[in-house]
């Protein structure tokens, strides 16, 4: 998170005149509203604020939000926000999107944004399906879920986002569920003051194309641990780990990406010179 002088701004006053499209029942809403909660909590002026997304029903947030956004193309949105961030070091940047933006097409960025430890926060709403084009499996569905689409479900073993980004070096890595505000909030506001990438999962129901997910309220509870930043300790416990478990599994202590190269126009002109075809 970048310092800025704290604005006495409410939850609400980060809400932007855009009428949200999401289907009733979309677990999205309460990320949005658990988001503007975070952000007055930490009294973070709108305009020192950048939300950067992909495309898919939750990558409309910026558009719902009272701040700088991007609504960008379909899993680009982490080399988006990551150009953003090395540019504009001034700017609290968040990156939000879907499971098939981020794991899917986004796949890669996510290593290597989980890698450079850039300071940005990162939130997957995961309802483990392609929402927006209606309903095809995305790379957390689960093997035997089945579909018109998909009948007897894709059988394939489903990618664990949060023993990936761990793997990949993200410096803080939790769970939240959207029909918890008060708990997302507060690792959203976790998330966005630890130095580095933090990686938030909100399992955040699609209620249209997986109507199965409104079970989550039941299947969902509080970690059993503390977070720890020992990784290795925190991997054990995530591959172990039921998929409910919400809360900060890993909290780690890995300096954060600094821009090494430093502006020299001098330096740019011998480089213009020496590659000019
Ligand atoms: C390059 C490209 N490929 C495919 C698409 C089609 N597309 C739009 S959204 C989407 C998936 C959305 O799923 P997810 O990111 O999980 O978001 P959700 O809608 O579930 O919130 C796909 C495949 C696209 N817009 N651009
Ligand atoms: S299709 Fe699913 S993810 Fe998209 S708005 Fe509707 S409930 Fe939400």
């Amino acid at each position: 998170m970048s310092a800025s002088p704290p604005c006495k701004l409410k939850a609400s006053d980060y809400i932007s005149d855009t009428k949200p499209v999401w289907c009733p029942g979309c677990g999205d809403i309460h990320v949005l509203l658990s988001l503007t909660k975070a952000i007055a909590e930490l009294a973070l002026p709108p305009e020192q604020i950048a939300v950067i997304s992909g495309v898919g029903c939750s990558s409309r947030i910026p558009a719902y939000l009272n701040c700088y956004g991007f609504h960008g193309v379909h899993g680009r949105a982490l080399p988006l926000a990551t150009g953003l961030k090395v540019a504009r070091p001034d700017m609290n940047v968040i990156c939000a999107g879907g499971d098939g933006d981020g794991f899917s097409i986004g796949g890669n960025h996510l290593l290597h944004a989980c890698r450079r430890n850039i300071d940005i926060t990162y939130v997957v709403m995961d309802n483990e399906v392609y929402g927006m084009t209606k309903g095809q499996p995305s790379p957390t569905t689960a093997p035997d879920w089945s579909s018109e689409l998909v009948p007897g479900g894709p059988g394939i073993s489903p990618f664990h986002p949060l023993v990936i980004a761990l793997a990949s070096g993200a410096n803080f890595v939790a769970r939240a569920f959207s029909g918890d505000p008060r708990g997302t909030t507060k690792i959203l506001v976790d998330a966005m003051s630890h130095p580095g990438f933090s990686f938030v999962q909100i399992l955040s129901p699609c209620v249209t194309f997986r109507p199965d997910q409104r079970d989550w309220k039941q299947m969902v509870h509080p970690a059993p641990v503390t977070a720890t930043n020992d990784a290795a300790q925190a991997a054990r416990r995530l591959m172990t780990d039921d998929g409910f478990n919400i809360g900060i599994l890993y909290k780690g202590s890995r300096d954060k990406y600094r821009q090494s190269v430093t502006s020299d126009a001098r330096r740019e002109r011998d480089l213009d010179e020496e590659f000019l075809l």
